[in-house]
């Protein structure tokens, strides 16, 4: 750690205020360009107790940067994760307020719930697999609280991963009834076709997606709980949205899942 724990709830305050007021900043590594990963995480944390402590539920966990096409266009080269907590969730059919937001895009994602908890270190996709009880298509959207969504990995981490919003529905099922490599993903914005891919983009196995993250808290000493919705990272490149936009995302065998912005 670099940082003093002052310094840490400070941007860990401001970096919140940012995304309550959807007002944009500078990336927090222009100040202090020392910072290392324990230091990021540590001001994701701090985000993620300000928001418990007032009365915030933590319900999911996400990757992000996890295929090549999303890595390519932030300019980066490894994963991140990020917390989700209830009012980042929103319910199908209601529309997302594009007021509360500085500069949303939207992002095709197959989200994984267990059955049970998942621990690393060692985790790798068999035991995902074993552990999961269904997957589900999701859209995340996505808002950088840092201007013209320009960041480096550590800003991105401390700003938990530009966690917004996100919406699952469509059809759930198990996943020894699908390839998820080989799981085709189309997203629409206002009826035309804006994005696809295949669930291999995604570290060549979505699931590979959480066993990074069952690794990664395993370091800290913590497991991916059963029952929380898992986003396992963007498949394609993201797409930015404005108000009156409709976007649906289709994945083959589990339907479609859609949000309309206000
Ligand atoms: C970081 C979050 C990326 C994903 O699915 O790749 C992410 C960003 O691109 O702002 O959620
Ligand atoms: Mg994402």
């Amino acid at each position: 750690m670099k940082l003093d724990a002052h310094t840490i709830a400070g941007l860990a305050e401001h970096l919140e205020t940012c995304e309550l007021k959807a007002r944009d900043t500078p990336k927090i590594t222009d100040e202090h360009p020392g910072m290392d990963w324990d230091d990021a995480y540590a001001i994701q944390d701090e985000i993620l107790r300000r928001k418990l402590s007032r009365g915030a539920r933590l319900i999911g966990l996400k990757a992000g940067l996890t295929s090549h096409a999303k890595m390519k266009q932030m300019g980066v080269d490894t994963p991140v994760f990020g917390f989700l907590v209830d009012s980042f969730s929103v319910p199908e059919g209601t529309q997302v307020k594009t007021s509360e937001l500085i500069h949303p895009k939207v992002e095709p994602e197959i989200a994984f719930v267990l059955k049970r908890a998942l621990a690393g270190p060692g985790c790798h996709i068999g035991a995902v697999l074993a552990a999961t009880d269904f997957v589900l298509p999701g859209i995340e959207v996505i808002d950088s609280r840092y201007r013209d969504f320009k960041f480096d990995l550590k800003s991105v981490v401390a700003d938990n991963t530009s966690a917004a919003r996100f919406v699952v529905g469509g059809r759930a099922m198990r996943p020894e009834q699908l390839d998820l490599r080989t799981l085709g993903v189309v997203m629409e914005k206002n009826g035309e076709v804006v994005s696809l891919g295949a669930g291999a983009a995604v570290l060549s196995h979505p699931a590979a997606a959480v066993a990074m993250l069952a690794n990664h808290l395993g370091r800290r000493g913590q497991v991916i709980p059963a029952g929380a919705v898992i986003l396992s990272g963007g498949v394609t490149e993201a797409v930015s949205v404005e108000a009156g936009d409709h976007v649906c995302l289709r994945v083959q065998n589990l339907g479609s899942v859609s949000l309309r912005f206000a």
